[in-house]
C-alpha cells in the first residue's frame, strides 16, 4: 500500500513558563527555545506537528506565556497536536482551561480525552491517538488499551510516560511498556517526559522516540526536535535537528536507540 509521504516535527518536554514566577523581566529561555522550534518547522517544511506533554511548565504560566504559545503555533501554518503530560494535564485546575489556545491557533487540536482521543489531522491522511494526563497519578498508563488503528493511512500515537528500561524501577510512574507500544501498532509514538531525546524499541515495524526537550531544565540544554518523515512505502524514518544554528542534523541510523527489558 502506498502512502503519502508526509514530514512531522515532534518536540515536547517544551515547559513553556517554567521561569514565569521567577525571572522578572530578564528573557525566556524556554520560550526562545520554542521559537526556534517553529523555525526549524518551517525551514523542514513539515506537514504536522507533535507536541508530546509538559508544553506548560505550569497551570500558573503567565497569561501572556499562553498567547505567546497560541500565536507561535499559529505561525507554523500547519496542523499541531497536543497531547498533554503530567505538568500541562487536563481536568481541573487545567492549564489549558485558561485560555482556549485554538482560538488564536486555528491549526491546534489537543487530545484532552482522559479516556484516550483520536484526531484526524486536517487535510492530511494521519490520524493521532493519544491518553492526557488528569493528574499525578503514578499508576496511570498511557498506551494501556490503546484502540486499534483507524482508517486514515498513517497511525501515530502520541504519549508522555517513562519507557521501561532497565533503570526502570528509578521511575515509578507513568509507565510505557514496551509490550503495549507494540499492541498499539501505531507507525509512530511520539513520546514525551525525558529531556533526552532517543528513540526507543516498539517491535517490528513499530517506530517510537522522545524528542527531548528543545530547553531543558535539569541541565540538559543543546537541545533538538524530531523530524518524522513518513515515506511512501510505510518506512518512517529520523532526523535529530538540533536548536543550535549550524550544527548538523543527525540522521536516523545515528540516534540513541533504547530497549525494553
Ligand atoms: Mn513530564
Amino acid at each position: 500500500m502506498r502512502r503519502p509521504r508526509l514530514r512531522a516535527l515532534h518536540t515536547s518536554d517544551v515547559h513553556l513558563g517554567a521561569s514565569d514566577a521567577s525571572r522578572g523581566e530578564a528573557p525566556d529561555p524556554q520560550a526562545a527555545a520554542f521559537t526556534r522550534v517553529i523555525d526549524l518547522g518551517i525551514e523542514h517544511e513539515v506537514d504536522f506537528m507533535l507536541i508530546a506533554g509538559d508544553f506548560f511548565d505550569n497551570a500558573r504560566v503567565r497569561q501572556e506565556t499562553l498567547e505567546f504559545a497560541a500565536h507561535e503555533i499559529a505561525r507554523l501554518e500547519r496542523p499541531a497536536v497536543i497531547g498533554p503530560g503530567n505538568h500541562d494535564h487536563v481536568g481541573p485546575r487545567s492549564v489549558y482551561d485558561r485560555l482556549d489556545l485554538t482560538s488564536i491557533a486555528q491549526n491546534l487540536q489537543i487530545l484532552r480525552g482522559p479516556d484516550g482521543e483520536t484526531v484526524a489531522v486536517d487535510g492530511l491522511e494521519v490520524e493521532v491517538w493519544g491518553r492526557a494526563h488528569t493528574e499525578m497519578l503514578p499508576t496511570f498508563f498511557p498506551f494501556e488499551g490503546a484502540p486499534p488503528r483507524g482508517d486514515a493511512s498513517w497511525q501515530v500515537g502520541i504519549g508522555h510516560g517513562h519507557y521501561i528500561h532497565p533503570q526502570a524501577l528509578l521511575h515509578h510512574s507513568f509507565h510505557i511498556l514496551e509490550e503495549q507500544l507494540i499492541a498499539a501498532a501505531r507507525d509512530y509514538v511520539a513520546l514525551g517526559h525525558w529531556e533526552q531525546m532517543t528513540r526507543v524499541s516498539a517491535g517490528e515495524g513499530g517506530s517510537a522516540a522522545y524528542s527531548g526537550a528543545p530547553e531543558g531544565l535539569g541541565g540538559h540544554s543543546g537541545g533538538q526536535v524530531l523530524l518524522v518523515d513518513l515515506m511512501e512505502d510505510g518506512e518512517v524514518r529520523l532526523t535529530a535537528v538540533p536548536l543550535a544554528p549550524g550544527a548538523a542534523p543527525i540522521p536516523h541510523d545515528e540516534l540513541p536507540l533504547l530497549r525494553g527489558l
